[in-house]
């Protein structure tokens, strides 16, 4: 069984994301999505909440699991026989740092990562930018899966 993760904060998932997902979902048997939990920063959804949007939206690809971790992306590659990372590269100010990421994880543990290259459509791409977008009211409904959009567009709304 070929196994490989897409890490990430998924906050909230994008089209950009789910691209990379819909791709290593046909080369691998088994993608783990993995929304790594960081304490220090306060997202705009929690993690459950991410955990659900990403279950819906590739729910149609019907070979992808998704869960949370605390901690080092290589222990839950560890934990569950995962020898591969798929990362999406959207420019070359994307490359030095996950280059860094990459060979830092295959020198803590020999779990090696793929780059796969952005569709030209997202790759400017980011959840950042689509929360900003949205908090001043501009339309990124093009940007994100629709339940996303309606969730994002509510989750802005409560916070006024
Ligand atoms: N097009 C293509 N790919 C995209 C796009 C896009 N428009 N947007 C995002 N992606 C892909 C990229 O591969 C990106 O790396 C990934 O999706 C996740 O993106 P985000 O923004 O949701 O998540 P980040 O960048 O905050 O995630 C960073 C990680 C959580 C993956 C990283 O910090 C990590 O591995 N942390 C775990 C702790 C750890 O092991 N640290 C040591 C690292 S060596």
């Amino acid at each position: 069984m070929r196994r490989a993760v897409c890490p990430g904060s998924f906050d909230p998932i994008t089209n950009g994301h789910l691209d990379i997902i819909e791709r290593a979902s046909r080369l691998y048997d088994v993608v783990h999505i993995a929304v790594l939990i960081n304490k220090s920063k306060q997202g705009l959804f929690t993690v459950e909440e991410r955990i659900r949007m990403i279950e819906e939206v590739s729910a149609r690809y019907g070979n992808v699991v998704v869960e949370s971790h605390h901690g080092l992306l290589v222990d839950y590659c560890r934990e569950r026989d995962i020898p591969a990372i798929v990362k999406g590269l959207r420019a070359v100010s994307d490359f030095d740092y996950e280059l860094q990421m990459a060979q830092m994880n295959i020198g803590l543990s020999g779990v090696e990562t793929l780059f796969v290259p952005t569709s030209p459509t997202y790759s400017f791409l980011s959840s950042s930018l689509v929360k900003e977008v949205a908090a001043y009211g501009g339309d990124v409904s093009h940007l994100v899966p629709d339940l996303v959009h309606r969730r994002l567009v509510a989750r802005i709304a409560e916070r006024r």
